[in-house]
């Protein structure tokens, strides 16, 4: 028995291994300027708890090859100096693999929320609800106008509870349920929640980012390429989270500028 189980997790780790080698399933295309820092970090993370893993499963199976139990009454050995020493080392060794991660992920980490956004940065308002995005351009005067709460109404189309017959940086703002940016430049998301907690969500874009309610959490990405990717909510958030999404799309500057004055004249 305890030869089988050897062999079984043995031939477990060697598929979960060729799985991983092979790519079977794996990133999507990368249409972010952060993105190669991400995928790096993450590959580096990959390869080394993959070496961890194929170890520790290998020396598992070793051990059960060699001392599996086959019910001849043997005395269990204990291991060498107790319990105590084996669980300090395998905490220490554990929890310097996690520190040192996390020390090198930092690097990556604070590139996209500790850098200073771009003073070029194309702003854009990140309204999240139940169960749709909405995204706000300043328009011709490059403000946003005032969010009045007690304005907001789905019903006349009133979605940020603008008031444009007395704030005249109103006017011009406009509102789009898909999230188009031109390509190369940069741009800045400013995200907020009217009722729940709900995510940002582009594997392409390698952003997940929640919406938190009462909170104005600024987000920022270059897109590489033009591109047409999902934006789907992955915090579930009612009963039609799963089908809470929208699109980004990325489009050449020219084009962007095109759109851009098309809304502006709806
Ligand atoms: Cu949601």
């Amino acid at each position: 028995m305890g030869k089988l189980f050897a062999v079984l997790l043995t031939i477990i780790t060697a598929v979960s291994m060729y799985i991983f080698l092979s790519r079977t399933w794996w990133l999507p295309h990368d249409i972010s300027v952060l993105g190669h820092g991400i995928d790096h970090q993450l590959m580096e993370t990959l390869v080394e708890s993959g070496i961890l893993f194929v170890a520790a499963q290998l020396v598992l199976a070793a051990f059960v090859w060699r001392f599996g139990g086959d019910g001849d009454g043997r005395a269990i050995k204990t291991f060498p100096g107790g319990a105590i020493p084996m669980v300090v080392i395998a905490t220490l060794l554990v929890g310097g693999e996690v520190l040192a991660l996390t020390l090198v992920g930092t690097k990556v980490w604070s590139s996209i929320y500790q850098a200073p956004p771009d003073p070029n940065a194309l702003r854009i308002d990140v309204l999240a609800e139940q169960f749709a995005f909405y995204f706000r351009y300043s328009g011709a005067d490059g403000r946003f106008g005032t969010i009045h709460p007690e304005l907001i109404d789905e019903g006349n189309g009133n979605i940020y509870g603008l008031d444009p017959a007395n704030d005249t940086t109103a006017r011009d703002d406009i509102v789009s349920a898909s999230l188009v940016v031109p390509v190369n430049h940069p741009i800045l998301l400013s995200m907020h929640a009217k009722d729940v907690g709900h995510a940002f969500y582009v594997p392409a874009l390698r952003i997940q980012q929640d919406f938190v309610p009462g909170l104005l959490i600024p987000l920022q990405f270059t897109a590489t390429q033009p591109a047409k990717e999902e934006i789907v909510c992955t915090q579930l958030c009612g009963l039609g989270h799963y089908n809470m999404r929208g699109y980004l799309e990325v489009m050449p500057q020219e084009e962007f500028d095109q759109w851009l004055a098309d809304q502006a004249s709806n």
